[in-house]
């Protein structure tokens, strides 16, 4: 079993897609194994996001992904890490297959709704940024 983070960001927070995007998730079967709605400040953001630091794009994605509330979220299931890869779609939304979440609801490359680990080694780092051990939970 693997575990990813996942994270509704704030585009689809602020439309309402929260349960339509969890019923996507645990339709695959994935195990949904904690939650929380944080809103980042911009330390976290840039924390978060630490592996684009140099990218012309990173203080714009820093200052989306921490202009409202987000729902992060771990997930837990056999190839968590992929299927919810897959499930998302690709990181542009104009070049995501329709049926994906991103294809489906995302608005630009930048606001493209989800947010999730792209390997389990990062879905570990990413997930303490988040959680602590006794916040998620074994069911
Ligand atoms: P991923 O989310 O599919 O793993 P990454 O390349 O890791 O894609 O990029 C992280 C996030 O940065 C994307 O989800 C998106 O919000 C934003 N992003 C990626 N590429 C661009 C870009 O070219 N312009 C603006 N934002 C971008
Ligand atoms: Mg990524």
């Amino acid at each position: 079993m693997d575990k990813s983070l996942v994270i509704i960001k704030p585009d689809a927070v602020q439309r309402g897609l929260t349960g339509t995007i969890i019923n996507r998730l645990e339709s695959q079967g994935l195990k949904l194994v904690a939650l929380k709605m944080p809103h980042l400040d911009k330390d976290s953001a840039q924390r978060l996001y630490a592996i684009h630091k140099d990218k012309s794009f990173f203080k714009s994605l820093v200052d989306y992904i921490s202009c409202a509330p987000i729902i992060a979220m771990v997930f837990e299931g056999k190839r968590a890490v992929e299927l919810i890869r897959e499930t998302m779609g690709h990181t542009d939304p104009a070049k995501a297959e329709t049926g994906t979440i991103r294809g489906d609801f995302g608005l630009d490359i930048e606001h493209n709704t989800i947010h999730g680990s792209d390997s389990v080694e990062t879905a570990e780092e990413e997930i303490k940024l988040f959680f602590s051990e006794n916040e998620i939970f074994n069911y």
